[in-house]
């Protein structure tokens, strides 16, 4: 294979997608060298000169060769000239506000947006295509977000701890800010603006009172400056009590004049500590968070009160719709519709209702939630979860972008078919006056900053998506990959091929054909008998139902009826198990052991075919990642090598672990070709106890 020579040595990941390393082909790097002499800004803009800079330093890394940025460059051809439009002009027309239009004339390409951040990310977007290696002799691309609010959230704590996150501790230093700004504050503001990620929340949902203090909104400014010339603004997670916690009033209601105003102040300091603050998110009345139900008040009081504070100024409300009761006879399933929906019309303008994309709890697979569809009058949000809190942590690769793509294209049928999820959270179906999408972040303290090598991915594959949701999981792995790992190009299809498949094989030996495991003992290790908690809805058993009969929870008219939640068209396809899609079956139905499935196997043995396929596949992709090895730098290829060694271990555990607890109620044989496991329950269990210990 061509071009292993030029990898370096050892690659420590640090650098992500932004490698810049030397083109080895000399004919693509003259024929990009031709318009690329120069980069030619006007004014000082510092996002300009972000764009800039990173056009500078990418470049003389790809080319070889300095690139100098110039004031100006008049009639000048031959490079890049970044073109901040002042006034009208024909590409007006063609650009949202931060869209980008690249085209090329006389060797000399130009870069032009309708704002800053437009060029900002015109800069990044030609860069990818020299390092995927595309022409740009001919280049006319013209790209607009389709989403307006991109941002991540980060689950990180006062105390550096990253809740669900597995890549090392939170990549803030609180106690080292104001005054020390890590420089790796600004690699990931680069990573994020090449994405198109224009916003942060840099606290976890569960939030401390202490963001809210004078002391630590210096340091989240400090922050704020760094991200600023990137085009990223922050936000902060609100800890709802704060009035009575930090203010001492004697109640935190959201009706109550003298919290109101305490409010007020609070935003007003904010705006005069970071100007351009973007807003806060709130989780409120959940997992035990304060809210406004705390004093007979609902989601749209609180949320409400938090908009008229924010009133004055350019920065917005996102309020989760991640609610659910601890009521042994509700279905957790309905919980935020029920909640939700009833408050249609009730939220204020500034007001953003941040949605996960499943009803329950970022499972490995997931209807899409009903709520996408049932709020027309209020703008939802889209909330992904990228840190593989139910995949696998920071050692399984699974490639997230088919999860986010399943639940982006699926079809609602609000207003007839084409109605899909992507529609709704982009504004358009709704004519939402704000649109928005999230993703909590992977990234932590590490080196590689995810982990998982390959983890990299997803929060590639979030911020892609986040900017244009038509892009396809292969087109955005190939990118990654070529960006990333290697320029093979047979290694690159094996790589994205592994990546493709990867969700689905771990959906198979984990929770196949529509089982879901949210409860809170252990988040890491098989525990589908856990059926001891302070409230039935954080049981193992509450979700999968197994007994004598079948496996499933039935959400049909005989159930729950969550399925009255959705719209008539998917509903019936829904509720007939005959036509209920497999990866969605139990997820709606109580299904018989020996209920043949359209596989035509029962479903005891399509259980077992998928759990055994699913295990057996991990070998598979072994396989597959030992044949890139000359292709990709060797330290990357070992850590993801130990990793799938890990999977592989703990796939078979899995698969274990459901099929010998399934089979106390199956009563039946794993049947052939799958060899029984050659350990009893009892000692499954022993081994999930291992992580049960304090
Ligand atoms: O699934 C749960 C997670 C919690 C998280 C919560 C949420 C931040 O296990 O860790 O809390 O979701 O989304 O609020």
């Amino acid at each position: 294979m061509k071009g292993f020579a030029q990898t370096p040595v050892s690659d420590d990941g640090y650098r992500l997608w932004l490698k810049y390393d030397l083109i080895n082909d000399a004919a693509k790097r003259q024929a990009y060298t031709r318009s690329t002499q120069f980069v030619s800004l006007t004014g000082n803009s510092p996002m300009l000169k972000s764009a800039a800079n990173e056009l500078s330093t990418g470049l003389q890394g790809l080319l070889g060769k300095s690139v100098p940025v110039i004031q100006n460059a008049g009639n000048r051809t031959g490079g890049i000239v970044l073109n901040r439009l002042t006034g009208p002009d024909a590409d007006s027309q063609l650009l949202a506000k931060e869209g980008y239009r690249i085209t090329s004339k006389n060797n000399t390409i130009t870069i032009t947006g309708k704002t800053d951040a437009g060029v900002l990310y015109g800069a990044f977007a030609l860069l990818r295509q020299m390092q995927t290696l595309q022409p740009v002799e001919a280049i006319s691309l013209t790209s607009n977000p389709k989403v307006q609010f991109r941002m991540l959230n980060h689950w990180d704590n006062v105390d550096g701890s990253v809740e669900r996150g597995y890549a090392g501790s939170s990549l803030w230093k609180w106690y080292e800010l104001p005054e020390r700004v890590d420089p790796r504050y600004r690699d990931y503001a680069r990573a994020n603006a090449s994405l198109g990620i224009n916003g942060t929340v840099v606290n976890n949902v569960n939030a401390s009172a202490r963001f809210m203090t004078a002391e630590y909104l210096h340091k989240v400014a400090a922050l704020a400056d760094v991200f600023r010339p990137y085009g990223i603004r922050v936000y902060l997670s609100v800890y709802f009590a704060a009035p009575k916690t930090l203010g001492g009033l004697k109640t935190s209601d959201p009706l109550d004049p003298q919290v109101r105003r305490w409010w007020a102040d609070k935003v007003k300091e904010i705006y005069q500590i970071i100007p351009d603050f973007g807003g806060l998110l709130v989780k409120a009345n959940s997992e035990g968070e304060p809210g406004p139900q705390d004093y007979g008040r609902t989601h749209a009081d609180g949320a409400n009160m938090l908009a008229e504070a924010m009133k004055p100024y350019d920065g917005v409300v996102i309020w989760r719709a991640f609610v659910y009761k601890a009521d042994p006879k509700a279905d957790r399933f309905k919980a935020a519709h029920e909640e939700f929906t009833p408050l249609d019309g009730q939220f204020d303008k500034k007001v953003i209702v941040q949605v996960k994309n499943g009803p329950i709890d970022f499972q490995p697979r997931e209807p899409f939630s009903p709520l996408f569809g049932n709020m027309p009058k209020t703008s939802l949000g889209m909330e992904f979860q990228i840190t593989q809190e139910y995949l696998g942590f920071a050692t399984h690769l699974v490639y997230e972008a088919p999860l986010f793509k399943e639940c982006l294209d699926a079809d609602t049928y609000v207003n007839g078919k084409g109605s899909t999820v992507a529609k709704i959270v982009d504004g358009s179906l709704h004519r939402y006056s704000m649109s928005a999408i999230a993703g909590v972040a992977n990234a932590g303290s590490i080196r590689n900053w995810t982990g998982h090598p390959i983890a990299q991915a997803n929060w590639y594959a979030f911020g892609r998506l986040a900017w244009d949701h038509t892009l396809s999981s292969e087109a955005i792995a190939r990118e990654w990959v070529t960006m990333t790992l290697t320029h093979n190009p047979p290694a690159t299809k094996r790589i994205v091929n592994l990546m493709l498949k990867s969700r689905d094989i771990y959906v198979d030996y984990n929770t196949p054909l529509g089982l879901s495991r949210p409860w809170s003992g252990v988040h890491f290790a098989p525990e589908p008998w856990q059926n001891r908690s302070s409230r039935p809805d954080w049981t193992a058993v509450y979700y999968h139902r197994a007994d004598s009969a079948g496996l499933g929870f039935d959400r049909t008219a005989t159930g729950s009826n969550a399925l009255a939640q959705y719209r008539p068209e998917v509903r019936r396809t829904w509720e007939n198990p005959q036509t209920c899609p497999l990866p969605y079956l139990l997820w709606f139905h109580h299904v018989p052991w020996n209920q043949q499935l359209t596989t035509g196997r029962t479903l005891w043995n399509e259980l077992c075919t998928r759990f055994y396929t699913g295990a057996d596949s991990v070998r598979w992709m072994q396989q597959e990642w030992a044949q890139v090895k000359p292709a990709v730098d060797p330290a990357i290829h070992a850590d993801v090598s130990a990793r799938l060694a890990t999977q592989q271990r703990e796939a078979v555990w899995w698969r274990d672990a459901w099929v010998l607890y399934l089979q106390s109620y199956a009563k039946q044989p794993i049947p052939a070709p799958y060899k029984k496991p050659d350990r009893t329950l009892e000692e499954v269990k022993r081994l999930t106890d291992v992580y049960l210990l304090r």
